[in-house]
């Protein structure tokens, strides 16, 4: 699992380079957004809860089949289920976006999900809706919280949805 930092080392090291003009203004911009960052995830980690909750009733209301007898959230286990994933796409976004890399999601996320997913019928593209939802939501806590520097927490949600809806493909 690699960080912004670290994984500029390795970068470097392959090569056996010093940290050149480049690098320095990498880590300097990932330095910089720090304190926002950590900001940011503090917001999500008070409100998580709330933020799953209220992202999954908005998803239901856009697609409200996902709960209906046919559909895959129906049954209380596999709503539970969902509302789990949301969380785990939410918690572990506060984790990419602190370590300023999206490694842990391919790591701890991504890797086989789409396989697994199609083999029990989770339709993908409901469940990049709820990933934005969710992105939308932090966002708009996150600014009121005072912090200005938003556009932060695009990449590990856009992330996850574009590795997850690419490769549906
Ligand atoms: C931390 C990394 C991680 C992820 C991401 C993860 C996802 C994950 N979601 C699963 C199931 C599931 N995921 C959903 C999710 C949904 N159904 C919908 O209609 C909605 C679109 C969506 C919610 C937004 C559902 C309903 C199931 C249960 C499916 C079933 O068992 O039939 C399963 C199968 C095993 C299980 O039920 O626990 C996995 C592995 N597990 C992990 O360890």
């Amino acid at each position: 699992m690699r960080d912004a930092v670290t994984s500029l080392i390795k970068n470097y090291d392959v090569t056996g380079r010093y940290l050149d003009r480049d690098a320095i203004d990498t880590l300097k911009s990932y330095f910089d957004s720090g304190i926002a960052r950590v900001q940011a995830a503090a917001v999500i980690n008070a409100n998580a809860a709330a933020i799953v909750k209220q992202a999954a009733s908005r998803l239901f209301e856009e697609i409200p089949e996902l709960i209906r007898p046919s559909g895959n959230a129906y049954t209380t286990r596999r709503y539970a289920a969902c509302l789990r994933d949301m969380d785990y796409y939410l918690r572990y976004a506060s984790y990419a976006l602190v370590a300023g890399n999206t490694d842990v999601l391919d790591e701890r996320v991504l890797l086989g999900l789409r396989e697994t997913y199609n083999s029990l019928g989770v339709p993908i593209g409901p469940t990049v809706t709820g990933i934005q939802i969710m992105k939308e939501l932090v966002k708009n806590q996150v600014a009121e919280a005072g912090i200005t520097n938003t556009s932060l927490l695009d990449q590990p949600f856009d992330y996850m949805t574009r590795e997850l809806a690419e490769k549906n493909i």
